[in-house]
């Protein structure tokens, strides 16, 4: 049997996110709670370590402490094996200057790369809810000979604008045309309303991306970013191969939950990730123990309901306590607490919420230790909720963190 290939993990996160505003006022958009008693880099990062690559750098910049205390308690690996996972903030090692982009931000931890040596990179952002095995991929990679591999997903041509759109050569393999976030997406050549997009999911073979980084470096037109300067590189050089999703076969996955990947850029977006997980029969498996997304759940003891209070096709986390109250079609976290008479529909609730008698909740995002007091409402009248809150597109009350709602 061949050796295995030396991979190094990087994970881009130091995206500011500035539509979940305001679930990022505080946090990184990796560090931002998702599914109960995830944070979305739980993510991308269980994907790696499940398929073996246990050293790996998280890039951090913006607002990062949660995310850099999250990854040092949550990731913690075993020392002994050489094992990591290790946020990297940015250290002006190449100048006065943070990361200008995603390009610039590995350019400025190539300390980290060549300290490894590793023969192959795998680059993934972290922002994504999905279950991937990365090492297909990289095999993929190594058996094509491209110095790039982009992971392509299909997607409806109306929401391509948003990503990276791929165009490839006839086998189906070689990338042909690489548009960053275009304006009229090219459509697949088989469904007009379908595109090919970027799941800015990357594998490179190390030297290569050492040398694009650097002539990259000296660019003056460049905004040294992966998707808009460095993957077009490598497609004019006709090196850049891409990795169709589709053919990603994962342990436990069920065929209502293969090919998941949402992109949780948007409060719409993320809200319905969320209903996604609730539905009886949920598109995506958070059960699925074959491929688990790992957490360290906190020490709490388990979730209680009394006095007739009930969750239905719900989530809820530990230390949470359901008291005489209804709670439908939502995700609760740890340490929550709906009294006597309240009722929770359609909603995501992040830890420490306090949610009081009488008070109804519907179609929120309620983050870190909002109260609801006795009797308050929050999604029946959207023209109050918009005056003082965030109101979606589609009709979700965002409240921020530590907010007490207005009786
Ligand atoms: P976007 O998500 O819009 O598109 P970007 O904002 O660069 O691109 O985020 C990509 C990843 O890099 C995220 O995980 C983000 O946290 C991280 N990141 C952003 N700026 C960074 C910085 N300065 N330092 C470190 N990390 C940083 C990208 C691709 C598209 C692709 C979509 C898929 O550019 O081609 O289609 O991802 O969602």
């Amino acid at each position: 049997m061949a050796p295995k290939p030396r991979v190094l993990g990087i994970v881009l996160a130091g995206g500011e996110g500035k539509r979940l505003w305001p679930l990022t006022a505080d946090r990184a958009k990796p560090a931002v709670p998702f599914g109960g008693n995830f944070r979305l880099v739980d993510f991308v990062l269980s994907n790696l370590v499940n398929a073996g690559y246990l050293r790996i750098c998280v890039l951090t910049q913006y607002k990062s402490h949660s995310l850099d205390r999250h990854i040092t308690t949550t990731w913690r690996m075993s020392q002994m094996l050489g094992n990591y996972v290790t946020p990297v903030p940015a250290q002006q090692r190449l100048g006065p200057r943070w990361y200008t982009g995603s390009a610039d931000a590995i350019l400025q931890s190539l300390n980290l790369v060549y300290d490894d040596d590793p023969e192959y990179l795998v680059v993934f952002g972290a922002d994504h809810v999905y279950r991937m095995d990365p090492s297909q991929m990289v095999a993929d990679h190594i058996a094509s000979g491209a110095e790039a591999t982009v992971a392509g997903i299909r997607v409806p041509r109306h929401e391509a604008t948003a990503f990276g759109v791929i165009d490839t050569d006839e086998s189906g393999h070689r990338i042909t045309r690489f548009l960053e976030k275009p304006a009229d997406p090219p459509a697949v050549q088989d469904d007009p309303n379908v595109s090919y997009a970027s799941m800015g999911n990357y594998v490179f073979t190390t030297k290569a991306l050492i040398e694009a980084l650097k002539q990259d470096a000296g660019d003056e037109n460049s905004i040294h970013d992966m998707g808009a300067n460095i993957i077009p590189m490598f497609v004019e050089r006709g090196t850049a191969n891409v990795y169709d999703f589709d053919r990603n076969q994962v342990p436990g996955s069920e065929e209502r939950d293969k090919g998941y990947w949402r992109d949780v850029g948007t409060l719409d977006a993320y809200h319905d990730a969320h209903m996604d997980l609730v539905s009886v029969h949920p598109i995506f498996n958070l059960y699925n123990q074959q491929w688990p997304i790992l957490s360290v759940p906190p020490t709490l003891p388990p979730a209680k309901f009394v006095e007739n209070g009930m969750a239905l096709d719900s989530m809820v986390g530990p230390g949470t306590i359901i008291s005489g109250a209804t709670v439908r079609r939502s995700v609760l976290s740890e340490n929550v607490r709906v009294s006597i008479g309240a009722s929770v529909e359609g909603s995501v609730i992040m830890p420490g919420v306090r949610i009081g008698r009488n008070a109804v909740v519907r179609n929120a995002i309620l983050d870190k230790n909002v109260v609801v007091p006795d009797g308050a409402t929050v999604g029946i009248n959207l023209e109050s909720d918009r005056a003082a809150y965030t109101v979606t597109a589609s009709g979700i009350t965002v409240i921020g963190k530590g907010v007490t709602v207005a009786r």
